[in-house]
């Protein structure tokens, strides 16, 4: 219940006048709510009726988040529709229609590759919107990747995502968590799978746990390494409804904190998204990760490493792209659904590899072979149509060898930022036999 907190709902009788299927009254204090079914099948609550509304500001329940005013506005009008049987159903489209008009967000991880390309993008194409960005500052984590961003538009906190009581600081007053925050890299998790499943999986749970409590949307920025991996022949791609059926111990910890989101969803009614995306490049993409490894490691004068038969397919995807796709799911996504965000960027790791050898003005054949990882997946291939007809989404970078010349050139221009990770990189992968 809203008001007084315990799980005492039932439908009202026929006899109470709330003869409609979307009202629900609470055994304990009479609290009487509105369910409504929104577009992606998730049941909203809200209180219907003066007194109601009034018992609801007085517990607090409208101060627990900045949305009280979205909230209010559908209140009053179940209000009026109480008298007009059924227009529960025309108030929760409304609803939808209008779109989730986010004014504070709290972006996890927002220091790493994706994230930080994510706060610029909110940060460039919405300037009303603040950001908090909440990061560990882990080896990946770096706070240049938000530097030149306006101070009164994005704050950095440094913390963990599993310090609930940090999360009880920070969360209350968002409208929104947008969770990139993760232990991010395969290789590192088959050297070592503990702080994948700390940071992906109990990571996962404690935020969802503050937004389940201070009524938070959220949206979960998963991978399509949750669906394993396609033969190299395979005509299929990836759906929303492919089979979950994960690799590494790093994808199986990103399979598990997706299934978090869902029991979320269903069990606490939270109003999550979750949205998988092919293989990012672009700028800020740390060194370890096999486009900036190579691009690096020739800039070093080194020579570039391709695993196993360099067979394997990534599917690309620019990593703005990525922000656009989870903005547009974020806002107009349906509550409860889960997007695949691809590019149609399908390419073998040894193709990539030439390509950015032949741009950096290197023979395609100068590089090494080197020990293949272990359970390597062959092929991931993204069907993006899900979320290109219901939201007409569509990527801006379609040329990937336009977008690979301008990567490298982005790492030409910033020796300094990537210059100091390097050499412990390769460092760990010398130990790997990589
Ligand atoms: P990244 O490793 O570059 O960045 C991860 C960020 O999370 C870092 O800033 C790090 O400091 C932070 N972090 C790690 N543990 C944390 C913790 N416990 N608390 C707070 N912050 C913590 O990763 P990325 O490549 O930017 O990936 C971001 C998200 O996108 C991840 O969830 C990843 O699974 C997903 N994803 C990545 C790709 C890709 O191609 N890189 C593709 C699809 C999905
Ligand atoms: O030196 C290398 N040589 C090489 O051949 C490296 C670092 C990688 N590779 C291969 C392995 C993969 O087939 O290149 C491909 C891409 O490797 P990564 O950059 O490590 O990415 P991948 O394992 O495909 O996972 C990425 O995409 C999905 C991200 O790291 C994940 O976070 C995301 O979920």
């Amino acid at each position: 219940c809203d008001q007084c907190g315990e799980c005492l709902y039932q439908k009202p009788p026929k006899e109470s006048g709330y003869d409609c299927q979307w009202f629900y009254k609470c055994m304990r204090c009479a609290f009487l709510t509105i369910r409504m079914v929104d577009r992606g099948g998730l049941y909203r609550r809200y209180p219907t009726d003066l007194p109601c509304l009034v018992a609801a500001i007085r517990c607090g329940w409208a101060n627990r988040s900045r949305r009280y005013a979205i909230q209010v506005f559908p209140s009053l009008c179940a209000f009026v529709c109480i008298r007009n049987v059924g227009i529960g159903k025309a108030v929760a489209e409304t609803v939808s229609e209008q779109g989730f008009k986010p004014k504070h967000i709290l972006v996890t991880g927002g220091c790493g590759f994706i994230g930080a390309n994510f706060v610029r993008y909110v940060a460039r194409n919405h300037p009303d919107v603040h950001i908090t960005v909440l990061d560990k500052l882990t080896y990946a984590g770096n706070p240049a990747n938000i530097d030149g961003l306006p101070r009164s538009q994005v704050e950095l906190v440094i913390g963990d995502i599993c310090d609930a009581s940090l999360l009880e600081r920070i969360v209350p007053g968002c409208d929104a968590i947008v969770h990139f925050a993760a232990e991010s890299h395969n290789d590192n998790s088959i050297f070592d799978p503990e702080p994948f499943i700390r940071t992906n999986v109990e990571g996962t749970m404690r935020l969802l746990e503050a937004a389940r409590k201070y009524d938070v949307r959220f949206h979960h920025i998963s991978t399509d390494e949750v669906y394993g991996d396609l033969a190299l022949d395979d005509p299929c791609k990836f759906t929303e409804s492919t089979p979950y059926k994960p690799s590494s111990p790093y994808s199986a910890s990103k399979a598990a904190s997706d299934q978090l989101v869902r029991a979320w969803v269903r069990t606490y009614g939270l109003r999550a998204t979750i949205s998988n995306c092919s293989n990012n490049y672009g700028p800020y993409q740390h060194v370890e990760k096999f486009i900036p490894r190579q691009i690096t490691s020739i800039m070093e004068g080194a020579r570039p490493k391709l695993y196993g038969t360099g067979e394997n397919v990534r599917d690309w995807i620019h990593t703005e792209d990525h922000s656009s796709a989870v903005w547009e799911i974020l806002t107009r996504g349906r509550i409860g659904e889960t997007y695949l965000i691809g590019a149609d960027g399908e390419m073998s790791n040894i193709a990539v590899m030439r390509m950015i050898l032949r741009l950096m003005g290197c023979a395609e054949d100068s590089f090494d072979w080197v020990r293949d990882r272990p359970g390597h997946d062959r092929r991931y291939a993204i069907d993006s149509s899900k979320l290109r007809t219901e939201l007409g989404w569509k990527p801006v970078h379609t040329d990937f060898e336009a977008g690979l010349q301008a990567t490298i050139a982005w790492y030409i221009d910033n020796r300094a930022w990537w210059e100091p990770a390097k050499a412990a990189t390769e460092a760990r992968y010398r130990a790997q036999g990589q």
